[in-house]
């Protein structure tokens, strides 16, 4: 031994450190990655009971698009709500309230159709509002409007027929069940299975959700259980079909807000947000009513990469672990070139 064992066993265990190093650093990233991927458990729902505000004031903004927001109010039943109307733009508006419970009326109407409709059947508001004036009014919901859905519309010549109508969902003040759901920036809602089981229906769902993005989103449930919402014709389809509840959930991480509803029977119901482009990006859910959930999702599609990172790190702590072990035994690996010295002098 001359020059090798001058050098001693230091330098190749120094070769053999890069393999360690990287290997012990990639089983470091592998080894969670994996762990959260196959360790997830699904958000369990919390159960509870609703309680909903009686007696409060309710902002409807009205504009010259001519829309009304929000377009879906929840309100419990056996209550009086305020409506504090405010028209922000230039044209006069109606908060006109339909008497009768679960109308609809149809767009294809004529101004005329509308105001005769509306003369003979009454309203439980009829409110004129000028421009950018505003005004309440106030009405009372008798415990016998639960689950009920009364529509509002604007009797300004044409503004309901270019949209400009929304609906009023009562609730039922019985107890009823919590949960709660995420949005997120990524169109997701999380989770987007939820579950709701009742003894007895319909009851009260009230579901808090929560922003953990920046963009702003609607949670908007769909009103028949096992019908499938299309990314394309859901707005002309909630023309007609009002959704359970539509509630915005403002901009901002953290901001969030409380979607009430009351839940007419058993099934899968589908949720969506109606924010344009965002369900047909994926931005959808269910709820599961005493029908049983599916089971938990097989890992994400990320998962299989964090797969091969945790094998891919495996691999390559045993190569480091391996070279190190054996350039430690045999003094160094791979052998080092020959060298120009005094053997060949
Ligand atoms: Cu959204």
């Amino acid at each position: 031994m001359s020059e090798h064992s001058l050098q001693g066993p230091a330098r190749p265990l120094r070769c053999a450190l890069p393999w360690l190093l990287a290997g012990l650093l990639l089983a470091g990233v592998g080894v969670p990655a994996v762990g959260g991927a196959f360790g997830h458990v699904p958000s369990i729902p919390l159960v509870g009971f609703a309680r909903p505000e009686a007696n409060s004031t309710v902002t409807v903004n009205m504009t010259d698009q001519p829309r009304y927001s929000p377009t879906y109010l929840s309100i419990p039943e056996g209550t009086n709500v305020t409506f504090h109307l405010v028209n922000l733009g230039v044209f006069v508006h109606t908060f006109t309230l339909l008497a009768h419970p679960d109308v609809v009326l149809n767009t294809s109407w004529t101004p005329t159709q509308v105001d005769q409709y509306v003369n003979q059947t009454g309203s439980l508001a009829n409110v004129s509002v000028a421009a950018g004036t505003s005004a309440n009014t106030t009405v009372g919901f008798n415990r016998s409007t639960g689950f009920d859905s009364f529509e509002f519309l604007s009797v300004v010549p044409y503004q309901f027929q270019a949209g400009m109508y929304g609906f009023v969902n009562i609730s039922s003040t019985a107890p009823g069940l919590m949960t709660s759901d995420n949005t997120t920036d990524s169109y997701s809602f999380v989770p987007d299975v939820l579950v709701a089981n009742s003894t007895h229906f319909p009851f009260n769902l009230d579901v808090l959700v929560t922003n953990t993005g920046a963009l702003g989103h609607t949670f908007t449930m769909g009103p028949v259980a096992n019908y499938a919402l299309s990314p394309t014709n859901f707005t002309t389809y909630f023309m007609t079909h009002p959704p359970l509840v539509s509630a915005t959930v403002p901009s901002g991480a953290g901001s969030s807000v409380w979607a009430n509803m009351t839940v007419p029977g058993p099934g899968v119901y589908q949720y969506i947000c109606e924010v344009l482009g965002h369900f047909a990006s994926g931005m959808t859910g269910f709820l599961y009513v005493d029908v049983p959930p599916p089971p938990p999702a097989p890992p994400p599609s990320t998962a299989v990469i964090q797969g091969w990172i945790l094998v891919g790190s495996g691999v390559l702590l045993g190569v480091g672990i391996a070279l190190a072990a054996v350039t430690a035994y045999m003094g160094r690996f791979p052998p080092p070139p020959p060298t120009e010295g005094p053997h060949h002098a």
